[in-house]
């Protein structure tokens, strides 16, 4: 029905605006849509561990002097059935009589899902619906994180409009325009952590931290890929890891080797926590472990992905991005030596390609912001 479309994706939206706060639960919406298909109540969950979206839509339908009595509530996800930080949502539901529930994605979880059922069960009408493909994707990275076990990872780059992130001579600063750079920012203030390669921490000498951001709302860490442990001890990231939490990710043997041990003393001192990691082949680090240990050690949610091509193509070599956030730059270079976002791979045909589909668009300034997502929502 085009009113679910609608419906859900105003819900999705409201949902996106705890980006940042939510996480590591999901970010959940609700409308409330009267008999006469006005919207009487609007909630999202705001942040983790407050009350979750149905309770903020029945809260402000009230508050506005109207009755949820017989109304549909649209919900991204299915509303939850046990009791965590929250008290169940099909009971609120239930309790306000609402009518009609129709929700986008079901929730996995054996503690809070089964609500679909309660609310039968008290004779309330409920729908699944994948109409708004918004909403149906909005808790994809926490159903990933609780599948997986690994953070959601979300690979950013900028390009020009033929496929390149740097000239032939490395140069990149800047491919977008000014307001793309900010919303990279809005999108660093957002996520637990941002990992970068050497190659990227000694060509461009990145800082990785959120700025001239109105609210901050995660100082994420910062992680570097480091096989050989060979990053420069003078660069912004170690002169600023008092400041800013800064991890060097290395080859685990490294860590007891005695030639390292002048070289990782010093980026002690200067406030880098080391962290050993198993090689993987090709002198990469084993990136799936590696993700796995931010999610479990140290609670990482989100991954950031800021790299060069080298990088970047091994992590679409193991399938390890789940989200692509693309910059598209009104500039040609026409130059086939100039940087494309990904190497390393072999692609011999169309099929061995990484498959992902179109999730949001935005009109950044003259530039274009592309959300992509994995094709299909899969598990380890
Ligand atoms: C909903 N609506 O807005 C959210 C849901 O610890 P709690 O009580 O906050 O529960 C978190 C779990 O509740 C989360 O893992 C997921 O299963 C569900 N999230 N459910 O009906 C909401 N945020
Ligand atoms: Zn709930």
């Amino acid at each position: 029905m085009p009113d679910d479309k609608a419906h859900l994706d105003l819900a999705a939206r409201l949902a996106l605006r705890a980006a940042g706060d939510a996480e590591p639960n999901p970010l959940v919406g609700c409308v409330l849509v009267a008999p006469d298909g006005r919207v009487i109540g609007l909630g999202h969950h705001r942040r983790f561990g407050g009350l979750h979206a149905e309770r903020e839509a029945i809260l402000s339908c009230r508050r506005q002097g109207r009755d949820p009595r017989g109304s549909t509530a649209f919900v991204t996800l299915e509303p939850c059935n046990g009791h965590g930080k929250q008290p169940p949502c099909a009971e609120a539901l239930i309790e306000a009589r609402v009518a009609r529930v129709v929700f986008a994605a079901p929730d996995p979880s054996p503690s809070k899902g089964g609500g679909e059922g309660r609310l039968r069960a008290a004779g309330v009408e409920v729908a699944r619906s994948d109409a708004s493909p918004l909403a149906s994707g909005l808790a994809e990275p926490w159903i990933h994180r609780m599948r997986t076990g690994r953070p959601w990872v979300i690979a950013k780059w900028a390009q020009t409009l033929d496929g390149r992130v740097a000239t032939r001579m490395g140069e990149s600063k800047w491919i977008s325009g000014e307001a793309s750079r900010r919303r990279v920012h809005r999108l660093r203030a957002r996520v637990d952590a941002i990992v970068t390669g050497l190659g990227t921490v000694v060509a461009d000498d990145p800082m990785l931290t959120p700025r001239g951001v109105r609210r901050v709302r995660r100082r994420p860490l910062r992680v570097v890929v480091d096989p050989d442990l060979e990053i420069p001890e003078t660069c912004a990231l170690v002169s600023t890891a008092g400041q800013a939490p800064t991890i060097v990710a290395c080859a685990a043997e490294l860590l007891g080797a005695e030639i390292a041990r002048l070289k990782r003393e010093r980026l002690e001192a200067a406030g880098v926590t080391l962290l050993g990691t198993p090689a993987s082949a090709r002198g990469w680090l084993d990136l799936r472990e590696l993700l796995t240990g931010l999610h479990r050690e140290r609670g990482v949610a989100t991954v950031l992905l800021e790299c060069g091509p080298g990088l970047m193509g091994a992590l679409f070599e193991q399938d390890l991005i789940d989200e692509a956030v693309v910059y598209v730059a009104p500039l040609v270079l026409g130059d086939e030596l100039a940087r494309g976002v990904a190497e390393g791979r072999v692609a011999r045909s169309l099929t061995a390609g990484r498959a992902l589909r179109l999730w949001r668009v935005k009109a950044v300034g003259g530039d274009v912001e592309l959300t992509y997502r994995r094709r299909s929502p899969r598990g380890a």
